[in-house]
């Protein structure tokens, strides 16, 4: 087992207790329940790994590099009406104040006054609430990500930061997936601004990361490669066709891989190879990769049979690019086997 790997979180992950989901119009139970972050962080600790707590906030200017200046002041203006009037939306609370959407900007030439209607213009869906500790919690998600590639640009190595809420679904102005912030598109910014040339962002997470995918668009030096399940049955269902690779200077960047329902270790195993020589073809400094583990034979939003142990194959197949390597947790929502998972897969890295 490598203890080598540190491990960064921000306790502010543990405020972050989203209740309930709408999901095809029922209240379901949220899936990212704080019990994500506690079994990851106990797994960890019973292998031996040392988890570093960080405190803060991450730098403004970071945040505006990825993120637009309203998005941020809406979550932030948000966060905080809902901490001053916690019944704010009474519809939906299950003992945690929190506003959903119910209506989308269908123009944008007005700006609602109430935030019932603003919400709307800043969510891309019914799944990622805003409650009164969410801007907090999602600055907490983006410094353990910046302090784990702090780390990095000092020492290299690998490095883990439990980023919870996850951020690969968080567009420039749009929240969704249950991600607020793109903690590894800023990352990779914090990364190209302190000298790093080319960043690979490698996301093996069962969705398509939309917002990732924005962020190197248009971009030479990020590279995006993404499996994830087709998004003709999968979510978020508008990107990660295999179509989509990027415009302008960034053609090619973007490499998606889209797989069907029941996809199982064999055929994921291929592709990961392709993935893999794609980016020693890209030549990155660094590699960032979103892990995610929803795609565990038994997770709850699953639709592909990967095991636990398979994730340490994964690891160990990253591991033989040799880069110094940020890994950035996205989904997984069984929370008995998630700290396994995670567990797993960093035992397939060897150290640098
Ligand atoms: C970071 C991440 O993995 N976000 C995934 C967001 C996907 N949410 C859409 C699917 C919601 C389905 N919830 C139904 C639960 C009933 N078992
Ligand atoms: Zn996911």
């Amino acid at each position: 087992m490598n203890h080598e790997i540190p491990v960064y979180f921000s306790n502010s992950t543990f405020l972050h207790k989203p209740q309930v989901e709408v999901h095809r119009g029922d209240e379901v139970m949220h899936p990212d329940q704080v019990g994500r972050a506690e079994s990851i962080l106990s797994a960890l600790r019973a292998h031996g790994f040392d988890c570093i707590s960080v405190s803060g906030q991450p730098h403004g200017d970071l945040l505006s590099a990825v993120h637009a200046p309203e998005y941020l002041a809406f979550l932030s203006e948000a966060s905080h009406a809902i901490a001053r009037r916690p019944s704010l939306d009474p519809q939906i609370d299950g003992g945690v104040a929190a506003i959903y959407p119910s209506t989308f900007a269908f123009t944008d030439n007005r700006r609602p006054r109430q935030l019932e209607g603003t919400i709307g213009r800043y969510a891309i869906d019914t799944y990622t609430p805003v409650m009164a500790s969410t801007y907090v919690a999602a600055r907490g998600s983006v410094l353990t990500a910046v302090r784990g590639a702090e780390h990095i640009i000092a020492e290299g190595g690998v490095v883990y930061a439990l980023t919870r809420p996850p951020g690969h679904h968080a567009m420039r102005d749009r929240m969704g997936g249950y991600c607020y912030l793109n903690n590894a598109a800023i990352a990779a910014q914090y990364f190209i601004g302190h000298g790093v040339l080319r960043v690979s962002i490698f996301d093996p997470d069962l969705h398509h990361g939309n917002g990732i995918q924005e962020y190197a668009w248009h971009r030479p030096d990020v590279q995006y490669i993404s499996i994830h399940g087709d998004p003709s049955y999968c979510y978020p269902f508008y990107t990660g066709y295999a179509d989509e690779e990027g415009e302008g200077l960034g053609v090619g960047t973007v490499i998606n891989y889209p797989l069907r329902k029941g996809t199982g270790e064999r055929t994921y195993h291929r592709v990961v190879r392709q993935a893999v020589s794609k980016i020693q073809e890209f030549g990155p400094d660094v590699l960032i990769v979103t892990a995610g583990f929803d795609t565990h034979k038994d997770d709850p939003l699953g639709t592909f049979r990967l095991s636990t142990g398979y994730y340490r194959t994964l690891a160990h197949e990253l591991d033989k690019l040799d880069l110094p390597t940020l890994v950035v947790q996205e989904g997984g929502y069984n929370v008995r086997s998630l700290g396994f998972n995670v567990v797993s897969f960093l035992s397939g890295f060897s150290m640098k």
